[in-house]
């Protein structure tokens, strides 16, 4: 029997590898280890929040973090709030979008669940597979009557075709919202991620490269937008006892806000880092046959956040064989994100034949595996977890 990869099937993760030369990690090296930049400047924010007595509610350390952020990606308005998934649904609500909207199915699942939640469908395109992100001619091929919108992801951190996209949106006058979870601290085209499309919303999850423990943000250069949001995030309250729109609880906490103050003073130290580990990495891998560190562009900026290891239908050994390798010797690499949305439930029930209309998902979700990165990983560690890859592929 064969599996997803075309090879043989079963539980691959499970497999009872015999373990690498090289001795396996005492402890578990995760993909999504938090950055905790500075721990010092945290504890002295959080001690001043704990002092004012104002712990969360749009408190000085959140409007603080807002004005950074702002500045650092060179946008409007910041409107922080709870999580990257609250962002996803307050920004589909501030831009209106409802019926279909089109989406990636090669996402986390948030970006799917975020309109699903709200009452609206998403509606899976296809990704280019070079940059797995929405290939704009599949968005076009997706539109109904019924669509208000598009979601773009920047997966990776790596841009999705945002001028294109923002084409598209134009000539038939739908929404365009970027997911952009992964891309803070990213340019293109030499402009930074934060706003393109009408606007982006950001994850601050504690496994984001820059977070806040929880947090997350919608950005955008829309006055109304912005005033929605910000609105939407508190209840629709504008005063005391005003009411005045449809809202959610979003609100960021103090303690959330600090550690992002915390972490955005090194962020850049943080994506030297990323970006060394990054390109040794790809030296690394440039010996083993048949697995390639997908590229990123070096004229733009980047945060270098995800290693994402593709492993070529040449290889000698499938990726879930390369997973399961290394998760013998303690890297809990993930395959994210797979199996692609739209093999997950509700979608795969609520639309079976999704399959067809999405090859280039599927073929690229079957072949990635993510390695682990991040201030916590150093040299040292990335040779070895790339001599149990070595070993896994040649070795077979
Ligand atoms: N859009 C996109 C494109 C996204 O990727 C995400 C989130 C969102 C929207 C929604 O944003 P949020 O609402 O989450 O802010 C993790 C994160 O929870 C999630 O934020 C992230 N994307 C996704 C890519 O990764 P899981 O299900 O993989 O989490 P989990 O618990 O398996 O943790 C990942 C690894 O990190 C594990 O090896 C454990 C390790 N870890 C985790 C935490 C929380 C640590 O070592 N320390 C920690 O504190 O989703």
């Amino acid at each position: 029997m064969r599996g997803p990869t075309g090879r043989k099937a079963g539980c691959a993760l499970c497999l009872n590898w015999r373990v690498s030369s090289a001795a396996p990690f005492g402890s578990p090296l995760h993909v999504g280890q938090p950055n905790i930049g500075n721990r010092d400047r945290f504890l002295e924010l959080t001690a001043q929040a704990l002092d004012r007595r104002w712990l969360t509610n749009d408190g000085p350390l959140v409007r603080d973090l807002e004005a950074r952020i702002a500045l650092y990606l060179g946008v409007k308005h910041c409107v922080a709030v709870v999580n990257g998934t609250v962002a996803l649904e307050i920004g589909i609500r501030a831009l209106g979008m409802s019926g279909e909207v089109i989406v990636p199915s090669y996402t986390f699942v948030a970006t799917a669940h975020a309109l699903r939640w709200l009452g609206l469908v998403p509606v899976f395109a296809d990704i280019d597979p070079t940059t797995h992100a929405l290939d704009p001619a599949a968005v076009r091929r997706a539109i109904t009557p019924a669509t208000t919108g598009i979601i773009g992801v920047h997966l990776w951190g790596r841009p999705a075709p945002v001028l294109e996209l923002e084409s598209v949106a134009r000539e038939h006058d739908l929404a365009l919202m970027f997911d952009a979870a992964h891309a803070f601290g990213v340019s293109s085209g030499g402009r930074m991620v934060g706003s393109f499309g009408d606007a982006e919303i950001f994850s601050f999850h504690a496994t984001k490269f820059f977070n806040s423990i929880e947090g997350g943000a919608i950005t955008t250069d829309d006055d109304e937008v912005a005033r929605r949001a910000r609105l939407m995030r508190n209840f629709g309250f504008v005063a005391e006892d005003t009411v005045v729109s449809d809202g959610t609880n979003g609100k960021m906490s103090e303690i959330s806000a600090a550690m992002g103050i915390a972490n955005l003073e090194v962020v850049d130290d943080i994506i030297r880092v990323n970006r060394r580990n990054h390109a040794l990495y790809t030296r690394e891998s440039e010996d083993i046959p048949g697995v390639t560190v997908l590229p990123i562009a070096d004229d733009e900026r980047s945060n270098y956040q995800y290693v994402v290891l593709m492993v070529d239908e040449s290889c000698a050994v499938g990726r879930d064989e390369i997973i399961g390798r290394l998760r013998e010797n303690n890297v809990l690499a993930r395959r994210y994100f797979w199996p692609g949305c739209h093999r997950m439930e509700p979608y795969r029930t609520l639309d079976p034949r999704a399959s067809e209309r999405l090859p280039e998902t599927e073929r690229v979700a079957d072949r990635v595996v993510v390695l682990p990165t991040g201030m916590n990983v150093d040299e040292d560690s990335i040779r070895r977890v790339m001599s149990i890859v070595r070993e896994s592929v040649v070795g077979a």
